[in-house]
């Protein structure tokens, strides 16, 4: 597989898992990973980008796998410290995570953009793969629930999930443009498929479609573009991916990810537990591959990445011969 440049689309902790594994088994600088932005938010005066730091920190082998976010071996004790104070904590920063928000802070002061500072950490840890922010514009993804407007982490962190949501949006995304270095990126791509990790569909994946230049990218491409389902068995592995679904009305199952991808999907990999659901898929013009999608382990996460890279080979093939 080393060699062929793959594009993927991720959020944090279940889109880190597959990106690792698709890390793993392409040659360096072949992967590129667009990083949501949209859960990043202002926290103690320092900017958080968490789903940019949860490819880094899952990338480099220093992530807690546990939690999946923040690092292994982490200490807290500036986090209670400032509990002692009685200053706000509901979003845990760990003292080694603290060590480069402050870097980053640092470096916004002197102007450098998100994009390259991401470049910069991600180097410093040794990351192969390149990962890149969405946008270095704001975008902020607003959830409307019974509880009001939240931001992303108010909903996900300080009330965990509980409200219900009513509609989801992305403030700043119909501004946003993307960055010098993803325009590179995608202009001189070379491509052999774009594969959009098992994230959650409404808040980690949709706030980079909505992002104008990529979203026409994709649908304006030849290149086999394949999803990975994050339900299985009607049911998400982590997260309130099938919570949302049903409070959307959306079916919690393969079929309800299918319809909500399509028609930007060529491909859909799901795993053995919705294999019945197949044949469905497919009259839509899917393709589905039926497989292991459950991330327990490290050759776990190396074997969907290969079946999904040959998995998009296959839809290449296919469309190269219309
Ligand atoms: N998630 C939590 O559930 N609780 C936290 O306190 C928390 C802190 C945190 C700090 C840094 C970071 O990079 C991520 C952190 N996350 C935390 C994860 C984060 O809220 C979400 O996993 C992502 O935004 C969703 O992909």
């Amino acid at each position: 597989m080393s060699g062929e440049n793959i594009l993927a689309l991720s959020g944090g902790v279940g889109g880190a898992k597959l990106s690792w594994g698709l890390d793993n088994i392409t040659a360096k600088n072949t992967l590129t990973i667009i990083a949501n932005t949209g859960d990043d938010f202002i926290h103690h005066g320092l900017y958080i980008s968490p789903d940019s730091d949860t490819l880094i920190y899952t990338l480099a082998g220093v992530n807690d796998p546990e939690r999946g976010w923040g690092r292994a071996d982490e200490t807290w004790h500036t986090h209670s410290t400032l509990g002692q104070f009685g200053i706000e904590n509901w979003f845990q920063i760990g003292d080694k995570d603290l060590a480069l928000h402050l870097y980053r802070n640092e470096q916004r002061k002197k102007g450098t953009s998100l994009t390259e500072i991401t470049q910069h950490i991600a180097q410093k840890f040794g990351v192969n793969s390149r990962i890149l922010p969405m946008s270095d514009d704001p975008v902020q993804t607003i959830i409307e629930s019974d509880i009001g407007h939240l931001s992303f982490q108010e909903y996900f962190v300080k009330h965990q999930s509980k409200p219900c949501i009513r509609n989801i949006s992305f403030n700043g995304s119909t501004e946003a443009s993307i960055s010098p270095e993803l325009k590179t990126v995608i202009k001189d791509n070379g491509f052999k498929a774009i594969i959009v990790c098992p994230s959650n569909p409404y808040l980690s994946i949709d706030p980079i479609l909505s992002i104008k230049e990529i979203k026409s990218f994709i649908e304006s491409s030849s290149i086999p573009v394949v999803a990975v389902s994050p339900i299985v068995g009607g049911k998400a592995l982590r997260g309130p991916t099938a919570k949302i679904m049903h409070e959307m009305d959306i079916p919690v199952s393969v079929m309800g990810i299918a319809e909500h991808y399509h028609p930007l999907i060529d491909g859909l990999v799901i795993d053995h537990k919705d294999k019945i659901m197949s044949s469905k898929m497919q009259s839509m013009g899917i393709a589905v591959q039926v497989t292991n999608t459950v991330m327990n382990c490290d050759s776990d996460k190396i074997q969907l990445a290969q079946d999904v890279v040959e998995f998009s080979q296959m839809i290449s093939v296919k469309k190269d011969s219309l």
